[in-house]
Parts: C-alpha cells; sequence; structure tokens
C-alpha cells in the first residue's frame, strides 16, 4: 500500500518513519510512505501556510491554497481510497479502523494545526476524519505517525510468524497475559512454575485465563460487543 502524508512540519514524522517494524515494511517493499511538505506548496516569498482565523482568536489556521494544491496534484496522480484528515474532531482510532484501512490501496493523511484548516479543504477534499483519543495534541502528526505504526504491522509479510499480528493484545478484544524472560528468579520475584513446565496445552489454558482476568479487572469495557475490535 501507499500512504501520502501533507504536513507543514515534516521533520516531526522523521524519525516514526524510520526505525523499527514501520522501518521494516517499507524495507520489504510492504508500504511506501511518502512525506509531503506543505510550504513548497506555498508561492509568496515567506513561504505561508497558515494565517489568522476570519472573526478573530487566538492560534492560526492552515490557508485553502496550499492543501488544495497539493492534495490536488496528489490526487491527479492515483486515486486515494480515503483522504484522512487527522483531527480531534474525528472518529476514533481502533483497531477496527485500524485493520479496515490496512487493506486499502492509497491513503492520503493531511495534519493540521490543531486550531485546524480552512473549512473549505475539509468540505471538498477530506473523505473521512479520525483522531486518537480525548486529548488535544498540537497538530497531527504524532497522530498520523501513530496510524502508520497501526497499520504497518497489519500487512502481511511485515511481521514474522511468532510476532504476528493475529496473536496481537487486543486483536481479538482481550489484553494481553503477564510475559517474562530469563532468568527464572530475579530478586527473589520467580516466573509462574506453569511458564517453566513444558506443558503447552497448560500453559496456553493459563495465559488465556490471565487475559480474561486482566480484561475484565482493567479494561471491562473491552468485553462489550462494539468494542473497536
Ligand atoms: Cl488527530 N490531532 C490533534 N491535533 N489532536 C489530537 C488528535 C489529532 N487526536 C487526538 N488529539
Amino acid at each position: 500500500m501507499r500512504i501520502d502524508i501533507i504536513t507543514g512540519l515534516p521533520k516531526l514524522l522523521e524519525s516514526p518513519l524510520e526505525e523499527s517494524i514501520v522501518r521494516r515494511a517499507r524495507d520489504k517493499g510492504k508500504i511506501e510512505i511518502v512525506v509531503h511538505d506543505l510550504r513548497s506548496y506555498a508561492h509568496d516569498r515567506h513561504r505561508t501556510i497558515d494565517d489568522a482565523p476570519y472573526g478573530g482568536g487566538a492560534g492560526m489556521i492552515l490557508k485553502p491554497e496550499p492543501l488544495f494544491e497539493c492534495i490536488e496534484s496528489l490526487k491527479g496522480q492515483r486515486s486515494y481510497d480515503e483522504i484522512i484528515f487527522l483531527t480531534p474532531d474525528g472518529e476514533h482510532l481502533d483497531q477496527r479502523i485500524a485493520n479496515e484501512l490496512s487493506l486499502k490501496g492509497n491513503l492520503m493523511l493531511v495534519c493540521g494545526h490543531y486550531k485546524g484548516i480552512d473549512e473549505r479543504v475539509r468540505e471538498a477534499l477530506i473523505t473521512r476524519e479520525i483522531s486518537i483519543g480525548n486529548y488535544v495534541l498540537s497538530g497531527g502528526e504524532l497522530a498520523a505517525a501513530v496510524i502508520v505504526d497501526a497499520v504497518a504491522r497489519l500487512l502481511p509479510g511485515v511481521l514474522n510468524d511468532s510476532a504476528s499480528a493475529l496473536t496481537d493484545s487486543f486483536q481479538d478484544g482481550l489484553l494481553g497475559s503477564p510475559q517474562y524472560t530469563r532468568p527464572a528468579e530475579f530478586r527473589d520475584m520467580k516466573v509462574p512454575e506453569v511458564l517453566l513446565s513444558g506443558n503447552h496445552a497448560e500453559i496456553e489454558q493459563w495465559r488465556q485465563e490471565q487475559r480474561l482476568e486482566r480484561t475484565r479487572r482493567w479494561r471491562r469495557d473491552l468485553l462489550r460487543k462494539d468494542n473497536g475490535v
């Protein structure tokens, strides 16, 4: 799949897209990610991309011209399944949405200032709006990085079998079970006996019980049907 990201702050996206699983997905050719600097679509001497809001108020709003020019130029090169604006107004990202997006071919992510973008961009060009939670970020860039990470790890061939996204906590709507690695005893704290037993059926049963118990204790909301998974 291909993801185009439009931003006035391309540096904010550098390391999240160049490390770890996302890096691996790109190196393997499973995902192509292209970051577009909105400033290169501004034509005035100062490469202005934002301006004060009509009617007054604090904060700056992204101007329509550079966004229209950038988005329309990209739309002229390929067709997009979704043109997504990252905003606290949007539907909340969850595993179901990440799964859905991972099946698309071409996505465009538009990052705005927190105060917003000119409404005409939303009306004319944006097909979907996504938020990553009930708190305010300074802009959409970190949210875009979150979406790319959540999506990239779902693409076939990105994770190896043992790390497969299908075994993720949340993929089946439950929290994960406790995990341990060597040593078997550390500062008087012991790894649960069952995990050292070598009895795979028993281990699997113990893990499933732990997952249910933890989900009941900490995330009762996940046990409802519409839990976003
Ligand atoms: Cl997508 N953008 C901004 N600016 N703040 C957010 C967000 C997005 N999601 C949660 N808070």
